[in-house]
């Protein structure tokens, strides 16, 4: 668990490799938003579309092409033959079933192991060298999963985990304290689920350390009980949205581009994918979103950082509630 440093490949740019090809499993509401935000960015020079629904997948990927004079110049394909993926630098797995208004994410897991399960060979004959990035729910779980399926080395193996519930903590930090979310450094950690927690003894607006930022009124901003109800709402923020319209795809869709962006553009991101951790605060076998550095070569490093004593047992209770899924599903 060394400090990071900057390796002599280090990527300065932004600029994603134009040749590369994003294969994308599921052409559902995340996956379709995912293939968007991908093209409008950039971020690939193909995207590649699977799913097992034929006429659903090409009339997508049909009319994402459509948009070509709109956008640069992504080529966008769809099919219900999985060899569409061949060769695919990441593929990223959206295909299965989502929650119901008010259900657990957990409970999504029997289901979608089985389609992991069948999924996985035709992947990896597929894409035998892509990075795969997990977006079915529940992320973590599946990841453990198809780690041991696909026995990949597990730094090729990570989930969106809690990248897209840390947006929607940055958000709401960024709302109450009248700042851009670019300039607030807040990370939730743990299950991408209902255990999950944000790193508060870490968090800054700017350079200030969250605890100490003060309002306009010079009170400070966010004391204990701002900030329990501010973790609870992003806990729950998906829940409101499925209520609302049955599906979270919009920014699923930006974080999971976001990633796929850091791999192919060698960014050395720092993100909370989801990886197996290995003696992470005591933490191994489990997949968990911590701080990591993403790049070309998937998750390069999972970063030590400084946790309370409450927030390593939060972990620890998101690791539980992981392994006892897992161990329900035979794994
Ligand atoms: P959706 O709109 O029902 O799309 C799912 C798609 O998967 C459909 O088009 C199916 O035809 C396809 N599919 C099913 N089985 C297979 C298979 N074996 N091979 C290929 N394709 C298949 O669902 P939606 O896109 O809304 O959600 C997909 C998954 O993403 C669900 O498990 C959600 O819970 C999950 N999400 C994960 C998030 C995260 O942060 N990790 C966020 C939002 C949703």
């Amino acid at each position: 668990n060394a400090v990071a440093t900057a390796p002599s490949s280090w990527s300065t740019g932004t600029q994603s490799d134009r040749r590369s090809k994003i294969g994308i499993v599921g052409a559902g509401a995340v996956g379709s938003s995912l293939a968007y935000f991908c093209q409008i960015r950039g971020i690939a020079r193909e995207i590649a579309i699977y799913d097992v629904a034929g006429d659903k997948v090409r009339a997508e990927a049909a009319d994402l092409s459509h948009g070509a004079m709109f956008s640069p110049s992504t080529v966008v394909t769809g099919s219900d033959d999985v060899s569409i993926l061949n060769g695919s630098d990441i593929v990223v797995i959206t295909a299965g079933a989502k929650q119901k208004p008010g259900q657990p994410r957990l409970e999504l897991a029997g289901a979608n192991v089985d389609i992991l399960r069948a999924l996985t060979p035709k992947l990896l004959e597929a894409a035998p060298d892509a990075i795969y990035v997990l977006v079915t729910n529940p992320c973590d779980v599946l990841t453990s999963v198809f780690r041991e399926l696909s026995g990949l080395p597990k730094e090729r193996v990570m989930s969106s985990g809690t990248v897209l519930d840390t947006s929607r903590l940055r958000l709401r930090l960024a709302e109450e304290a009248g700042v851009s979310p670019t300039s607030v450094h807040a990370m939730i950690v743990g299950e991408h689920g209902d255990t999950e927690f944000p790193l508060w003894s870490i968090a800054n607006i700017g350079t200030v350390p969250l605890v100490d930022w003060r309002g306009e009124n010079g009170e400070l901003a966010f004391p204990q009980e701002v900030r329990e109800k501010i973790a609870d709402e992003v806990m729950h923020a998906a829940y409101s949205v499925i209520a609302g319209k049955g599906a979270t795809n919009y920014a699923i869709g930006m974080a999971g581009g976001s990633i796929c962006q850091a791999i192919l553009a060698d960014h050395h991101a720092v993100m909370p994918v989801s990886t197996i951790l290995d003696d992470y605060q005591g933490i191994s076998g489990v997949a968990l979103s911590v701080p990591s550095v993403v790049g070309r070569a998937g998750v390069l490093q999972q970063l030590p950082v400084p946790m309370s004593d409450g927030e390593i047992q939060q972990l620890k209770n998101s690791a539980e509630a992981l392994k006892s899924s897992l161990n329900s599903l035979g794994f």
